[in-house]
């Protein structure tokens, strides 16, 4: 296995052996399989697309594998092959597709090979094999570092927006115009030599596609279940029987709690699942208590601890400890093998049963609670009294400190960066870095919270548009706004949010706890001088270098 696509890539280098993921050598290859068929089966989706035709079934597969090979998603072999199998018969049916269409337009049609003519070998073995043939490491022997490293940038925009795609298909939400970017996209990364220019043009094009996608899932979210509100969250337990339910997906939230619903059950959010307090249509179930333990990274030690049923909708799985892996379930893309994965009819009763049969919180933990719920709608319905105190001089600065977690101590960064930010500056946070500081206390400015949660990471499309409103506001443009974007990465879903700040031009983004495996020195050398990207430094010397 060869695998650099977070930011825990072992020595800052790659995983070779196992991932610091817990991603064993076959989850890998089966993973850059996966990928490789998808790019053949958007090959001919693509230029079916061009002759005006489409195959839902074809767009909403290629979101969904490339999805299962996001970090900390599908540990499952067995279901990575499923996956495979089903991806030549996608593939086929694309095919089918370009050929009718072709025939309709009196046109020849054109001979595919590498990824568009795979055949899947019958066994296991075999396909391990052909995984190990289309591995990153024999793309960077033929065309470089750089380039392979460019052609994974894109990739992973790609995979992040996919997961995002996911959400969105799943409450309704889709449009035939991004399933044509997210084939065009694949079939460019299947160009036999492609150029820096052309790469570096499809990783901004892959950063407006995440736009898209993400302005299709706020309108999913916000259609489904309203605009989120300023809420308080509860993050102690409450005496009882309990489900955590982790991840990003909101509509596996709410069949559970429709599920759960006067059964004597209390359901908790936790991690990325935290700004579910906020929307109207689902805070208004009573049993939604409130928010157990942080970010991703510690769940092995909470989960442990938790005396009920976990359920993970998305990233971020981490390997199950034996003391929960009978209580702890998958859904959606999740996997891992041996744990129990919930279909897609959403039929959650071994959860509720497990939770039933856990010994539930004893007692009550000491009252204490957070805010959550301040995404666009509920920012600028007080944009006035923000701008008075920006021309006041009441607000000096805005730092939108957020994106990943992880569990490299670096992280610790964040913590201090938020806690030094002068009482005169805002803090917007969203996604799960938001933990490392979202339980201190911030204060208010006039009554503005000087702590902002917009909400999940997709929800970064909240946060543009406040910067854009704040520009329009003051009439100039996101970089001449005071300000900062301060961003913590770990998976694809950060790589797709800060191609999209770069996109739409955002310059000076400071990145950490460190820079991606797969940008190489001389592509960091184009978007350092390009976009001023730089890693994040010392907490007090980043902050005089931007505040003077
Ligand atoms: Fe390593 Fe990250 Fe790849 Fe897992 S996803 S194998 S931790 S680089
Ligand atoms: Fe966190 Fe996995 Fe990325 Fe949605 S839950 S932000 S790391």
């Amino acid at each position: 296995m060869f695998c650099y696509q977070c930011e825990q890539a072992k020595g800052g280098v790659a995983c070779t052996e196992i991932g610091t993921c817990g991603k064993d050598d076959q989850t890998a290859v089966l993973q850059d399989l996966l990928v490789w068929a998808v790019k053949g089966v958007s090959m001919y989706a693509h230029r079916a697309r061009e002759l005006g035709r489409r195959d839902r079934a074809v767009d909403v597969f290629v979101v969904e594998a490339l999805f299962a090979t996001v970090t900390n998603v599908d540990f499952d072999p067995e279901r990575l092959e499923g996956h495979l199998r089903e991806a030549a018969g996608m593939r086929d049916r694309a095919r089918h597709l370009y050929h009718e269409a072709c025939a309709e337009a009196g046109r020849q049609p054109e001979e595919l090979g590498g990824p568009a003519a795979w055949a899947p070998a019958t066994s296991h073995e075999g396909l391990l094999e052909q995984g190990r043939a289309v591995g990153i490491e024999s793309r960077q022997l033929v065309l470089g570092a750089d380039v392979a490293g460019l052609q994974e940038l894109i990739l992973y925009g790609l995979k992040g927006a996919a997961a995002y795609a996911d959400h969105a298909q799943l409450l309704g939400h889709e449009a035939p115009a991004i399933y044509a970017t997210f084939h065009e996209g694949l079939d460019f990364l299947t160009k036999e030599q492609p150029d820096t220019d052309s790469l570096l043009g499809w990783a901004l094009k892959a950063g407006e596609l995440n736009l898209r996608v993400m302005e299709l899932l706020d309108k999913a979210n916000t259609g489904a279940y309203g605009n989120p509100e300023p809420t308080e969250v509860r993050v102690t337990p409450v005496a009882g029987k309990a489900i955590c339910v982790s991840g990003h997906d909101l509509k596996d939230l709410e069949e559970l709690l429709k599920q759960t619903e006067g059964k004597g059950i209390d359901v908790y959010t936790h991690s990325e699942m935290l700004p579910a307090h906020g929307y109207p249509e689902l805070k208004k179930y009573k049993h939604l208590v409130g928010n157990y333990g942080g970010a991703w990274q510690d769940q092995r030690r909470e989960f442990d601890q938790f005396p009920g049923a976990v359920l993970m909708t998305t990233n971020c799985l981490q390997r199950p400890k034996e003391t929960y892996q009978g209580r702890i379930f998958t859904t959606g893309l999740v996997a891992w093998p041996g744990v129990t994965h919930i279909g897609r009819d959403r039929n959650f009763a071994p959860v509720i049963e497990a939770a039933l049969e856990a010994p539930g919180f004893e007692a009550d933990g000491p009252e204490h609670t957070i805010m959550v719920g301040f995404g666009h709608a509920a920012v600028m319905s007080v944009a006035d009294k923000v701008i008075d105190a920006v021309k006041q001089g009441k607000i000096r600065r805005f730092f939108l400190v957020g994106g990943c977690d992880g569990a490299k101590p670096g992280r610790n960064y964040y913590t201090e960066f938020a806690q030094k930010v002068p009482d005169d500056c805002v803090i917007l946070t969203l996604a799960c870095g938001k933990y490392r500081f979202n339980k201190l206390q911030f204060g208010a400015i006039d009554g503005i919270p000087r702590l902002l949660d917009v909400g999940q990471c997709n929800d970064a499309y909240s946060a543009i548009q406040i910067a854009q409103a704040l520009a329009g506001a003051f009439d100039c443009g996101v970089n001449d706004l005071p300000l900062s974007f301060v961003l913590s990465w770990y998976e694809q879903k950060a790589v797709a949010i800060l191609l999209t700040l770069l996109y739409l031009g955002v310059t000076n983004i400071r990145l950490g706890p460190s820079l991606p495996a797969f940008v190489t020195p001389a592509v960091l050398d184009v978007l350092v001088e390009k976009f001023g990207i730089q890693p994040v430094g010392i907490p007090e010397a980043d902050l005089q270098a931007i505040l003077g």
